[in-house]
């Protein structure tokens, strides 16, 4: 079977260009991005601070990149964060904020619904006392990946962008899928950042472009974060190449996203007979996840191999538990394929 045959609900990062994206990399006008002449990336950046209603953007080549930058620019060494004990931050992005920042995580517990518990935030800001940390930032994450795909609301949001003003604390918002958790929601993204001081998001995952993340807050913010790219060897030159792909995804791909989450429905429809496993509840976007019971005597390596030699490329998120990911590579015939072979497989 040639790769491209595979169903892959591994992830929404394995989305590779759309023809219209090739085109326009082909034809894209570049220059050298690190003097700020690369008139494709100017593009992507103004748009997207346009779109978030940000003053200002930064084009980074991944969403961890991004991530590290905000917390580097709003942190200093020693300083704290609040953030979910389930993130991608806290858990996936190998301890970067510790390694490159001496920043210092306190992980609080992410609800099912991938929010914090406001309760828990506040108590989880350090007082003023010498023997303590500083509390500078909390971060939250839209969707939330290990939660399920879920979507954080507007009014949470900004009852979290309140309790971080009352504070003195500023508000980081992982954002990877933010346009999913939109579309989800049906609000406009503008309304689900306002709130923080900065937002990353990617281009890379069901907006379906190659390469990069988006970096957005305040002019100088932004300033800050570009030259701490350039530190971290993430300038890049004639990146308009890359930039094409991005602005294509913001113009093209966001509207059809509900088909995404539609099929991630249809997935979990198929599957809730399966009585071998135990799924979380609907999908709200892009993700499913489930849990093998006990009555399942194969291991995950062992489903993940009998998958692939039906087809369908599936990977472990924990050693009893999948997520299974819907993007636009993956059709309504496909979803129909998966549940198929996973009956099959678990039969
Ligand atoms: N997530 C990837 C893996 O790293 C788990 C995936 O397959 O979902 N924030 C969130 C919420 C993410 O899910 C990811 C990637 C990132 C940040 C990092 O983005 P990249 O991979 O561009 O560094």
């Amino acid at each position: 079977m040639s790769e491209a045959e595979y169903i892959d609900l591994r992830s929404d990062t394995v989305t590779k260009p759309t023809p219209e994206m090739r085109l326009a990399m082909a034809e894209a006008e570049v220059g050298d991005d690190v003097f700020m002449d690369d008139p494709t990336v100017n593009a992507l950046q103004a748009r997207a601070a346009e779109m978030l209603g940000k003053e200002d953007a930064l084009f980074v080549p991944s969403g961890t990149m991004g991530n590290l930058l905000a917390l580097l620019i709003h942190c200093q060494r020693g300083d704290e964060i609040i953030l979910g004990d389930q993130s991608h931050i806290y858990v996936n992005e190998a301890g970067g904020m510790a390694a490159l920042g001496g920043i210092y995580p306190h992980p609080i517990k992410n609800q099912n619904d991938g929010t914090l518990a406001l309760a828990e935030i506040r108590a989880a800001i350090q007082p003023e006392d010498a023997h303590r940390a500083m509390t500078r930032l909390i971060c939250i994450e839209n969707t939330h990946n290990a939660c399920g795909g879920v979507p954080l609301s507007v009014a949470y949001t900004q009852q979290v962008g309140e309790l971080a003003k009352e504070n003195n604390l500023r508000l980081h918002i992982d954002g990877a899928r933010i346009f999913n958790a939109a579309v989800a929601l049906n609000v406009n993204v503008r309304e689900l950042v306002a709130p923080a001081d900065s937002v990353m998001f990617c281009l890379s995952k069901g907006l379906a472009a190659p390469v990069g993340s988006m970096l957005l807050g305040d002019r100088s913010f932004i300033a800050r974060a570009r030259r701490l790219r350039k530190m971290l060897g993430g300038g890049m030159r004639q990146v308009g190449v890359l930039a094409a792909a991005g602005l294509v995804a913001l113009e093209k791909m966001i509207g059809r996203l509900a088909q995404d989450h539609a099929r991630a429905k249809r997935m979990f429809e198929l599957l809730s007979p399966i009585q071998k496993i135990k799924l979380d509840a609907e999908p709200a976007s892009n993700m499913l996840y489930f849990d093998l019971t006990d009555e399942v005597k194969l291991d995950v390596n062992q489903i993940t191999n009998e998958m692939k030699q039906r087809g369908v490329l599936v990977e472990a998120a924990d050693v009893r538990r999948f997520r299974l990911v819907t993007h636009c590579w993956v059709s309504d015939a496909d979803v129909e394929r998966t549940a198929q072979a996973l009956a099959e497989v678990l039969r």
